[in-house]
């Protein structure tokens, strides 16, 4: 009995000490891992503050909006819009361009409305009938204001930058809407091929750029060439360099005339030396660069970093002879 008595005594003050000794390992656990939050915390401050933003303990966001059920955090406020927690969240917005990384994006397909941001975006699909010219009208609204949005930013010349391609990406267009009535913006258009179409509209409010895409449905079996813009021009694209997703990437476009001597770009587009659009063949990427260097020559520069691999259709873009001149390349990005 006393054995047993003595047996049990011990196990219990061995497991006394032992959970003591585990929680005083527990309690330095916490402490090392504490100190090493201070530690990265103070390097992603530094590089918060050092970016020109500010240093918070608030909820994060996504999107602009509060990230449902997420905690308070120490973060960077990115912009005044995103409350970024994480310090390698914070390094791949704050690597990326300014430009781009700052665009809201949100995908409509066939809905009329979608929330981008803080606006609610809507678009009023005409009655399309193929060869007749039909209105494609967008709406921006303020969630918060409850109010239409009429103080777009002119961008490259334009409020309102309005992208179609056909699904195949075989038809391309780059229109411009107009504001009509506040928070309306309308543009004519007209289809010369049936098929869905995406509609991207690229606007910018307050400094931040929103990219909403809808898709339209234009009935009818008829299948009209691709427009030819180029007329007396060639365009060749210099692609030497594998391009890689993830790393920024130079584009380069050569124009010559017809009987291969260079074609000096002497005529602004858009405020701008030259365009380019590139969309993803599953149509959710999409971007939109500038060639901004204004010298005259026959070259079209531009720098891109594409976020993901897969095929891609280019079109550069920029005016000869007072006309838009529009050039196709497809690319792969590995
Ligand atoms: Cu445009």
């Amino acid at each position: 009995m006393k054995i047993y008595h003595f047996l049990i005594m011990s196990i219990v003050s061995l497991f006394i000490v032992a959970s003591c000794t585990a929680n005083q390992n527990k309690d330095s656990m916490e402490k090392m891992n504490m100190e090493k939050d201070e530690n990265s915390y103070s390097e992603f401050k530094k590089m918060c503050q050092n970016s020109g933003y500010e240093w918070m303990l608030m909820k994060p966001t996504q999107d602009g909006k509060f990230i449902k059920d997420a905690k308070s955090c120490w973060g960077c406020m990115v912009e005044g819009i995103e409350h970024v927690c994480d310090i390698n969240q914070f390094n791949e917005i704050n690597n990326m361009d300014s430009m781009q990384h700052m665009a809201m994006a949100a995908h409509a397909g066939t809905r009329s409305s979608v929330d981008v941001h803080m606006y609610k975006v809507g678009f009023i699909r005409p009655d399309v009938q193929l060869g007749k010219e039909g209105l494609l009208k967008f709406t921006i609204n303020d969630m918060q204001l409850k109010k239409p949005v009429s103080d777009l930013e002119i961008v490259h010349d334009k409020i309102m930058h309005v992208v179609l391609v056909r699904n195949d990406l075989k038809h391309f267009d780059h229109v411009h809407a107009e504001m009509t009535e506040p928070g309306v913006f309308a543009v004519p258009y007209k289809f010369s091929s049936s098929g869905t179409y995406r509609i991207w509209v690229d606007f910018t409010v307050n400094g931040m750029q929103h990219i909403v895409d809808f898709d339209i449905n234009v009935p009818g079996s008829v299948e009209s060439e691709e427009k030819d813009t180029l007329g007396w021009l060639k365009v060749n694209f210099i692609s030497s360099k594998e391009i890689a997703v993830g790393k920024e990437t130079e584009l380069k476009f050569e124009i010559f005339d017809k009987s291969n001597n260079p074609a000096q770009i002497t005529e602004k587009f858009l405020a701008a030396n030259a365009h380019l659009i590139a969309i993803g063949e599953a149509l959710e990427e999409f971007s939109h660069n500038h060639d901004e260097n204004f010298d005259g020559d026959n070259n079209l520069i531009f720098r891109h970093t594409f976020t993901e691999s897969g095929k891609y259709r280019l079109w550069a873009q920029f005016l000869a002879e007072g006309k838009v001149r529009t050039a196709g390349f497809d690319i792969v990005v590995k």
